[in-house]
């Protein structure tokens, strides 16, 4: 489909940025799939010497099935250089994610890394975040109550939103890698990105939201045509 070949492009154009040697993040999401492949491709044909860590389950047993030694993030200590997807992409770089619930490890992976690098194709590119719902990893024990607390900042803030989904997935309650809760805020337009999130991290049963701000060096948005273009 064009979206899988603009995801493919901007995979291409990520990993060429792979050098020999580097400690890699390797993110989670469909984008990221076309990105691990396009590894696996030229670690065959180039014999590149890599460190990796993954961010989901999902990824290090793809990576695993295309011949990609996986390490754990805590055995190589410090990347330099994470390739991630997004959910949505502002002019300033500010992402939201988590659409594939793994925004925890993916953050604390990029968090982890001299530079993070994000693959997307052009529905991702907004000018204003929030049309994409924005995760929020909480802790089972009190989940109802961090519901309170989060619609409280909210109202505080102004923010309405419709009612905050605890997320499913495939008729259950969607468990994340550390066996924790998904509830996607429908927020429409996040005027103040910096504002929510600092209010979204000092709830006690909050474990980390999906926006990643200041984070991101440079997006590549691939077209279906196998052009990329370069935001930073
Ligand atoms: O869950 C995530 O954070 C993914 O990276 C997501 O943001 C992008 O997934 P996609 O490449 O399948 O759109």
């Amino acid at each position: 489909s064009p979206t899988d070949a603009a995801k493919d492009a901007a995979a291409r154009a990520a990993v060429a940025l792979v050098q020999d040697g580097m400690r890699l993040g390797l993110g989670t999401g469909s984008t990221a799939v076309f990105m691990v492949h396009r590894l696996a491709a030229r670690i065959r044909a180039e014999g590149l010497r890599l460190r990796c860590a993954a961010t989901s389950r999902a990824t290090c047993e793809l990576a695993g099935r295309l011949g990609i030694a996986i390490e754990e993030l805590d055995e190589i200590g410090w990347l330099d250089l994470t390739l991630d997807g997004a959910d949505e992409i502002d002019p300033d770089l500010n992402l939201i994610k988590g659409g594939g619930g793994a925004h925890l490890r993916e953050k604390i992976t990029a968090a982890a890394s001299d530079r993070m690098v994000v693959v997307a194709d052009p529905a991702k590119v907004v000018e204003v975040l929030g049309a994409f719902h924005l995760p929020v990893e909480v802790t089972p024990f009190g989940v109802e109550t961090t519901r309170i607390h989060i619609q409280r900042l909210l109202d505080a803030m102004g923010m309405t939103q419709r009612p905050m989904l605890l997320r499913q997935r495939d008729g259950a309650i969607f468990r994340t890698d550390e066996g924790n809760l998904i509830l996607d805020l429908s927020l429409d337009r996040i005027a103040d990105p910096a504002a929510l999130g600092r209010g979204l991290n000092a709830i006690p049963g909050v474990v980390e939201h999906g926006l990643f701000l200041g984070m991101c060096h440079l997006a590549l948005i691939g077209s279906p045509d196998g052009s990329v273009i370069e935001l930073t």
